[in-house]
């Protein structure tokens, strides 16, 4: 396999300000939803986030699960319900999120919370019911492109936040109300400014959340071409008719710029082209639902497993 020693860095100027913000906003929040990405939960947790949101109560949501592998997200699930005081739901296009139990996990990790949490007069509403209620900001927290817009327009219950398929679409928090006693904050993706795991911003640049501009298209889909060779090769027969002697991304591209007319001037194979292809095939399950990322007692797919 390939060595990749790409230096990827992508900070976009907006994110500065963002980051002040996201510091006093988290400093007077509630509780936190960081929003993952279901293929790469841990690759798509920031690290900075985890520091800056300190012993603020967290829900994870593996998001775009309709896009991983369902037990292996299930297993992601496992892993995490295991963390004490916090909690995790899976939320995807095939999956909505389940709101009656993000309700019930809000409710129990803010009462359990300290500081922060403004505990009020007790209301009567369904969801919320039972001992008093618990009032404040719900900030909801990630990398970018992973859906955190969509999730507060899915839990406003009407389209308020911009959302979009590049990363860094929102620039500046936006609030909506939720449920009488709190209200749901969105911020603008987060980075480090230094991306010194490269092997967490290869993941994180196969997925989409890492800018174009970043990173040649060709270094990000020889990453995933190595992956999916390693564990997901019926994958790419299927769907570009590679054979066995096709062992290296190169040739994967070959295969793919071969299957789809991607050639330059003169006939030969435009892999810069290809890689886009993958990738663009990848993030969108037409190679069908893949995980990149495994909890540690999961063993990773091997080309002898199911695909
Ligand atoms: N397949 C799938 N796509 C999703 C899901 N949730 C969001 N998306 C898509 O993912 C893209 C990014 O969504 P956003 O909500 O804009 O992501 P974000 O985290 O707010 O991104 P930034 O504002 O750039 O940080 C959009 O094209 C969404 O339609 C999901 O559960 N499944
Ligand atoms: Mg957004």
């Amino acid at each position: 396999m390939r060595d990749f020693t790409v230096a990827i860095s992508w900070y976009p100027g907006h994110m500065h300000k963002a980051r002040k913000e996201l510091g006093a906003l988290l400093r007077g929040a509630g509780l936190a939803m960081e929003v993952l990405d279901a293929r790469i939960p841990e690759a798509s947790s920031n690290p900075l986030l985890r520091h800056m949101r300190a012993e603020l109560p967290v829900v994870r949501i593996l998001n775009k699960c309709d896009l991983a592998d369902p037990e292996t997200t299930n297993a992601w699930l496992s892993h995490y319900a295991a963390d004490g005081g916090n909690a995790c739901l899976a939320s995807g296009r095939d999956t909505p999120l389940d709101s009656t139990r993000l309700n019930g996990h809000i409710r129990r990790l803010a009462e359990n919370a300290r500081g922060g949490v403004q505990v009020i007069a007790r209301r009567g509403n369904s969801d919320f019911s039972g001992s008093p209620a618990v009032s404040g900001k719900i900030a909801i927290i990630g990398i970018p492109n992973v859906g955190k817009s969509s999730l507060l327009n899915l839990l406003a219950g009407r389209k308020l936040a911009r959302t979009g398929n590049t990363p860094a679409i929102t620039r500046r928090q936006q609030t909506a109300a939720y449920h009488p006693d709190w209200t749901l904050v969105d911020t603008p993706g987060m980075l480090r400014p230094r991306l010194e795991d490269q092997r967490a911003a290869l993941l994180m640049a196969s997925v989409g959340s890492i800018g174009a501009a970043a990173i040649d298209t060709s270094e990000i889909g020889a990453f995933l071409a190595d992956r999916l060779l390693a564990g997901h090769r019926h994958a790419l027969e299927q769907r570009y008719g590679i054979t066995a002697a096709d062992n290296t991304a190169e040739a994967v591209f070959d295969r793919i710029a071969h299957a789809r007319g991607a050639r330059r001037k003169g006939g030969a194979a435009d892999l810069e082209r290809a890689a886009s292809i993958l990738l663009q095939d990848f993030r969108s399950a037409r190679l069908g639902r893949i995980s990149l990322e495994f909890p540690p007692d999961m063993h990773p797919p091997t080309n002898h497993h199911k695909q």
